[in-house]
């Protein structure tokens, strides 16, 4: 890869940095504004949709600028974007259910410590991918902690609360979200082994990475908008 100081047309990876910040500010801005529309609990959740975007969008501006300077994977600041970014979309997904019913915290806690787990496995088989053994036993784990964070909000206490207390609006945002972490999270270990197992190539896995994180910060904080600002969001929970 050759120094550059200036983004270079040509550099498709660079310009997919370029205009994914772009979209991350825009989401940010449209979630903001979208605010006032929202009821009550709602209000929140979208708040916390733009603090996403905003965070990513200020991480892809300095990820850009890495990519293009040096012609590395800006991994320090992707991993840096997600441990902020990851845990406030736990709080989302807590927020759906506390809006509905009274959830133990302690849920909350444990989807929150199984996010930190994947991310830190992650980030350490990245810093270290000359390693291949621990490039593996990184990914295990990492793996590990994605599917218990799937399968409780497919089975476990999350689901059920759901399912008994959840109003029209909050039941689509749920099932929604549950799509995204299950479908669209997998895109980022797909990255991860096709990047460093697979082809090797620094482009290709900060192509995949980019895509993945414009599919889940801003398709997120849009399912978390059409439920918020349905007209059965206005609804009364069901009384239990
Ligand atoms: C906005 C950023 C998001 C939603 C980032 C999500 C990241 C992941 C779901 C990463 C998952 C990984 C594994 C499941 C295995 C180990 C490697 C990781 C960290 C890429």
């Amino acid at each position: 890869m050759s120094k550059e100081l200036l983004l270079n047309p040509t550099d498709y990876v660079g310009v997919s940095f370029w205009i994914i910040s772009a979209a991350m500010v825009a989401a940010t801005f449209f979630f903001w504004v979208e605010r006032d529309r929202a009821e009550g609990k709602w209000k929140t959740s979208l708040t916390v949709a733009a603090l996403v975007t905003g965070i990513a969008a200020i991480h892809y501006f300095y990820m850009r600028e890495v990519w293009v300077i040096t012609g590395d994977s800006p991994t320090v600041f992707r991993y840096v974007d997600w441990i902020l970014t990851v845990p406030l979309q736990i709080i989302e997904f807590y927020l759906i259910l506390a809006a509905i019913a009274v959830v133990a915290a302690s849920l909350f806690w444990r989807l929150l410590i199984a996010s930190v787990v994947m991310l830190v496995a992650g980030y350490l088989g990245e810093v270290n991918a000359a390693n291949a053994n621990f490039l593996w036993i990184a990914f295990i784990i990492g793996v590990a902690a994605w599917l218990y964070i799937i399968y409780e909000v497919f089975a476990g206490e999350a689901s059920k609360i759901n399912a008994d207390k959840g109003t029209p609006g909050s039941q689509r945002a749920f099932h929604a979200l549950r799509v995204i972490v299950t479908v669209g999270w997998a895109i980022y270990p797909l990255g991860y082994l096709y990047g460093y197992m697979g082809s090797g190539d620094v482009q290709a896995l900060n192509i995949i990475y980019n895509l993945a994180d414009f599919v889940n910060k801003i398709a997120f904080g849009v399912v978390i908008w059409v439920a918020a600002t349905s007209d059965d969001a206005k609804a009364k929970p069901k009384k239990s």
